[in-house]
Parts: structure tokens; sequence; C-alpha cells
């Protein structure tokens, strides 16, 4: 059960660690209270940092800057105080307890983003993406979150659920004022409006695997017959001594797993046990581990050892780029991609193969709004789905109120979307998944 919003919150907004620098907020009506009573006697100006010795009950707890922020205009639209203390988790922490007993509570994860949202600063799906912002691991990560915190996703939302609105004014209007139906609009015009918000929510919906795998990176899954040089493979993609190599078939048995940077996302590459038939237990499991991994996996690199090429067949519908090793020794055949480790050759052009798939066939485009996460695609699926409905029933001339039905169904799914109809689990659910502070 989440507190109260109208609570005095307080919580460090920075991670617990030593640092030049800490950051302690605290937000709701008693904060301005909260820092008088912590030894600030006349409140600094809204917006103006101030120099303050911070103490509790006659004791010295820090010198810092404090900013006041006095509702509407702050983060989360409540009156609000950021202190920015020492980084020493100790002060940190006698900072927050102080300001616990003048009145204040901890704040629960996201509670300040949550507060935002209630408090109309932000909506739904600018929250979700200060969170994928926070989360974001790679340059390109966080400029995909940038543009869906600047309310693009918003926007197109907003905007189609404003076109549907004027069907639904016209539609209403018919059945107040008029006996024989579709007189404010024509069925035409409405089937047209229609048809061009389903190509405009079709083009959303269609954003939403590059979104998805966007936000979230890649797995990417090496895998081949023992020997093939998968573990070696591994170790000079990332540039470190990760898994044991050595010329004994069947030396990795666990899945091995490093993120790197492919393409402008983060890709986990998963080193895996070599595919065989083998009676040896601990080694029959890690070849099921290495087949499951590649049922999962977003992209299958599947080595073949080129002085020996028998292959294995992989079920997976993962992008599967074939690679030959061991091309020292034996040639690729023609027109495959062959690489050696110990002599260098091939591996930019299967870092170069690798980056092309990740932007081609994963990552959002640039710039452009992108559905990122199951709740934003169930909700566009929603509203697609009722749009689909309200066009079957105009194409039949059905009544105004069948049609009308259908169409609050749309409108409330793409309100919901951004937050502006918002259910209270969703909320919840959302907001937990924040860290302290945020
Ligand atoms: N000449 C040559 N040797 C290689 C190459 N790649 C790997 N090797 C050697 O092949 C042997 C097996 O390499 P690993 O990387 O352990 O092969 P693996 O596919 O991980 O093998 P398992 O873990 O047993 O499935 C080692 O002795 C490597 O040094 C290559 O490109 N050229
Ligand atoms: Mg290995």
């Amino acid at each position: 059960m989440r507190g109260a919003l109208t609570d005095t919150i307080v919580a460090p907004a920075t991670p617990v660690g030593r640092s030049a620098l800490a950051i302690v907020r605290i937000d709701g009506s008693l904060s301005g209270t909260i820092l008088k009573a912590l030894g600030c006697a006349h409140l600094p100006e809204e917006r103006h940092a101030a120099f303050v010795r911070l103490e509790y009950q006659g004791e010295a707890l820090d010198e810092c800057v404090a900013i006041r922020y006095l509702g509407p205009r702050s983060f989360t639209g409540n009156d609000l105080v950021e202190l920015t203390l020492h980084g020493n988790p100790l002060l940190v922490q006698r900072v927050v307890s102080a300001a616990v007993s003048c009145g204040a509570r901890m704040a629960e994860p996201g509670e300040f983003t949550e507060r935002a949202v209630v408090n109309g600063k932000i909506d739904l799906l600018q929250a979700e993406s200060v969170a994928d912002l926070i989360n974001a691991r790679t340059p390109l990560q966080a400029k995909l979150s940038l543009v869906n915190l600047g309310g693009c996703l918003s926007e197109t939302a907003m905007s189609l659920r404003s076109q549907l609105l004027y069907v639904i004014s016209r539609l209403e209007a018919a059945l107040d004022f008029s006996e024989d139906g579709y007189s404010f609009i024509a069925r035409e015009d409405a089937i047209a409006r229609v048809e061009r918000c389903q190509t405009e929510l079709r083009r959303l919906s269609d954003t939403f695997r590059r979104g998805a795998a966007s936000v979230r990176g890649l797995e990417a899954v090496i895998i081949g017959r023992p020997n093939a040089g998968k573990s070696t493979l591994l170790n000079r993609l990332v540039g470190s001594e990760r898994s044991i190599v050595t010329p004994v078939a069947g030396t990795t048995r666990d899945i091995v797993r490093e993120t790197i940077e492919l393409g402008g996302l983060p890709v986990t590459l998963s080193d895996t046990a070599g595919l065989r038939t083998s009676e040896d237990m601990v080694e029959a499991i890690g070849i099921e581990r290495a087949r499951e991994a590649a049922r999962r996996a977003d992209i299958v690199i599947h080595l073949i050892d080129a002085t020996a090429p028998e292959q294995e067949t992989i079920e997976s519908t993962a992008c599967e780029l074939r690679v030959f090793t061991k091309v020292d020794l034996a040639p690729a055949p023609r027109g495959e991609l062959g690489i050696s480790v110990p002599a260098e050759r091939g591996i930019e052009e299967l870092i170069g193969r690798l980056d092309a798939i990740v932007q081609q066939q994963f990552a959002a485009p640039e710039g452009a709004a992108a559905l990122v996460n199951e709740r934003q695609r169930t909700m566009v699926a929603e509203a697609e789905a009722a749009l689909s409905a309200v066009h079957n029933s105009l194409n039949e001339a059905r009544s105004e109120e069948i049609v009308l039905v259908d169409l609050y169904r749309v409108a409330n799914a793409l309100a919901a979307l951004t937050g502006a109809i918002s259910n209270n689990d969703i909320i919840t659910e959302i907001f937990t998944k924040f860290c302290i502070g945020k």
C-alpha cells in the first residue's frame, strides 16, 4: 500500500556511496518548515541557491546548498526542497533522519515521479521514459528515452484522440438533434477519418518491436560444435579472458554472459557448451541450456570450424549469422564469413555485420516516438481493436449509439496510454519499479 500523496516525503536522490556531492529531496507542504527546523532561519527565495549550515537539536549535520521550489513550479508540482550535501552516506542518513524527526516520512520508490504525474507535471508516458532514461546503458538508448520524455509519444496519442473526439462530438450531436442519423458528419467523412487514425495507430504499434528491443537491449548467443572457437570469440569480443579456452572438446558447460555495445544497443553475448551428443551428465545439461538460450535469443552467432565443417541444426527463430572459424588453418566456403581470432582475420567484418543486424533489425529509428513496453503495446492494441469495430459499424451503417460505444473505447485506451485516465493498480505497478528518491 503506497502512502498518501499529501504527506511530506524525504529521500536521497543520489546513490549511496562516497562522492563529491549527494542530493536529498524533501517534497510536500512541510518542506519549507523542515528546512527551517534544520537550521535555515531565513528561508531562501524560491529557485535561489542558498548556503546553509544544517543542524538539528544543536548538532551540526553538514554544510549544504539548499534550493526551494514552490508548487506548482517544481518537478513534483508541490513545494519541494533540494539539499546538495557532501557525498558521504553517513551525512545523508543523518539529514534524512532529522527530516523524518521533523515530520517527513521516507519516500517509496518512484514516489517523487508519481507526484509529478498526479499533479499533471508530466504524463505517464513521460514518467516511464524517466525510468528508461535512468536505466539507459548506451547513448542511443538515452536518446530514444529523451524523445519520449520530450512528449513525442504523448503528442501522437493525444492528436489521435482529438481527431476521434471530433467524430464523437458529431455523432453525439446527431443523436441529440436529428431523427435521420449521420446529419452532423457524413458517413463517408467519418469512415475517412477513422481510416486515417487506423493508419496512424498501425504505424505506432509497428514501432513496438524495435522500441522494446532498444530499451531492454538484445541477447546474442554464440553456438556451435565443441572446439568451434566459441569461447575464443567471446573473449575477443569482450576484450578479456572471460571464458576458459582449451583444446579439450567440451570445455564450456555453464553459460558465460557478458554485455557489449553493438549497433548502439547493449547486447549480452552468451558463450555456450558445444553441441554434440554427450554421455556426461554435466555436459548434457550444458548443451540443453545452450539450445534453450538459442531459442530465446534475438541473434544467434553460429560458429562452424572450417577445418571440420559439420553443422548442427539449431532451433530458433532468432536472426542467425553463420561464421566459419579457424580460417588461418582452412578456408571458409565461398561467400561465407570467415574469422580467425589468433590471426585477427575477419573480426572487424564480423563486428560490422553484427552492428548492421542490430541497427537494421532491432534499433528504433532515432528521433521518432516508439512504444517501448508491454503496457503501452496493450493500450495501443486495445485502441486498434476498438477502432476496427468502429470501422465495421460505419461500413454497415449501424446506428450512432453502436459506433459511439466503440469510439469511446478507443478514446479511453488512448487516454490510458498517456495516463489521462489511470487505474491505481497500474500506477503502483509502474512506480514501484523506480528507485527510491526518483
Ligand atoms: N588456429 C586456430 N585455433 C583456434 C581458433 N579459435 C579457437 N582456436 C583454438 O581451438 C580450441 C578450442 O577453442 P575454444 O574457444 O575453447 O572452443 P569452444 O567452441 O569454446 O569449445 P567448447 O567450449 O569445448 O565447446 C582452442 O585450443 C583454441 O585456441 C582459430 O581461429 N584458429
Ligand atoms: Mg567454450
